[in-house]
């Protein structure tokens, strides 16, 4: 195989404000340090790393009904947008290292300003699609996917320090894959609008290859479009993925979770990636949190295409005696 040459635009995004844990917004660091970079370039990769974003503390901020902290979110978002619009600008796949899931809102409107439609693949065990109408936790990071779908615009209001984002994906290009914790409001959206949706059912069913297969010609019977890949590490099983703030049973296996990110890789269409909800602080043990973080770079690098046949790279010279 000959990967085409490849380079990542790092964006950290150290937000824990879409849920109410803390911890989140460590994820950045955490994942750096466990040497994303060198891994990185180890693959043939070019790395630009942008470093993290700083979010200023939001003074009056109070909760609109349930909905918290909408200000801090909504600004939060804008400059994640135009941070992953420069990155993709520059030429870079885009990665986001979070941080909570409602950076989506801006990595996947930053992603669209730049290259246009785009095809999402979702890998929670959550389905992220409540409205601010439909929350019960008032926990953004419960909300991103319906804040970004043409089809919810009318179900949506308008919001403090969201005037900037317009819904920017169709519900047809989207794609979920291992759900399982998914509130009867969010049932309802995914059923009324069709939206394609692989849950830990399927997995079963299927076989993660199929489940890949069927994603892929899915998404693109509308159109090779650049694919946003936003992946929640609470999809992967909390045996192996426990830091993180909403841990669900009955999870994506490790070998499942990777397969995901190679497969998206093959597809030479990836164009961005987030990397959310690795909570160092919600590990039982530091192994509970050296697993998590090491199977977050694991998904990043089969997302630049380490495979697990093995890698050289394109200038490798056998050593001559
Ligand atoms: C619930 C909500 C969620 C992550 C929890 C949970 C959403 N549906 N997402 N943990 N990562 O709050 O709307
Ligand atoms: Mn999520
Ligand atoms: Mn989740
Ligand atoms: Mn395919």
């Amino acid at each position: 195989q000959h990967p085409p040459a490849r380079s990542a635009g790092i964006v950290g995004a150290p937000f824990s404000k879409g849920q109410s844990r803390g911890g989140v917004e460590d994820g950045p660091e955490r994942i750096r340090a466990a040497g994303l970079q060198r891994r990185l370039q180890q693959l043939g990769c070019a790395v630009k790393d942008y470093g993290n974003l700083t979010f200023e503390d939001m003074s009056r901020d109070e909760p609109m009904g349930l909905l918290k902290s909408v200000r801090a979110v909504g600004a939060a978002n804008q400059k994640l947008s135009q941070a992953v619009r420069a990155a993709k600008e520059d030429g870079h796949t885009a990665v986001v290292l979070g941080g909570d899931h409602s950076l989506a809102i801006g990595s996947i409107h930053g992603h669209s300003a730049a290259v246009g439609e785009l095809s999402v693949v979702w890998v929670d065990a959550h389905a992220d699609i409540n409205t601010p109408l439909t929350t019960y936790t008032g926990n953004i990071h419960g909300q991103p996917v319906s804040y970004l779908l043409h089809e919810l615009r009318s179900k949506v209001p308008v919001l403090p320090n969201f005037s900037w984002l317009k819904p920017c994906v169709s519900a047809a290009d989207v794609v979920f894959i291992g759900l399982r914790d998914v509130d009867p409001a969010e049932h309802y959206i995914l059923k009324m609008l069709g939206v394609k949706t692989f849950s830990m059912s399927e997995v079963d069913q299927l076989g993660v290859a199929r489940v890949m297969e069927e994603t892929c010609d899915y998404l693109s019977a509308r159109g090779k479009k650049p694919i946003h890949l936003s992946y929640d590490i609470d999809a992967i099983d909390p045996s192996v993925a426990p830091a993180t703030g909403t841990p669900v049973v009955g999870g994506l296996t490790y070998r499942e979770g990777v397969y995901i990110t190679e497969h998206l890789c093959q597809t030479g269409l990836l164009s961005a990636v987030d990397l959310v909800e690795v909570n160092p602080l919600r590990g039982q043990t530091e192994e509970d949190v050296r697993s998590t973080v090491s199977t977050a770079i694991d998904l990043l690098l089969g997302c630049f295409g380490r495979v697990r046949e093995g890698n050289h790279l394109p200038d490798y010279r056998l050593p001559e005696p």
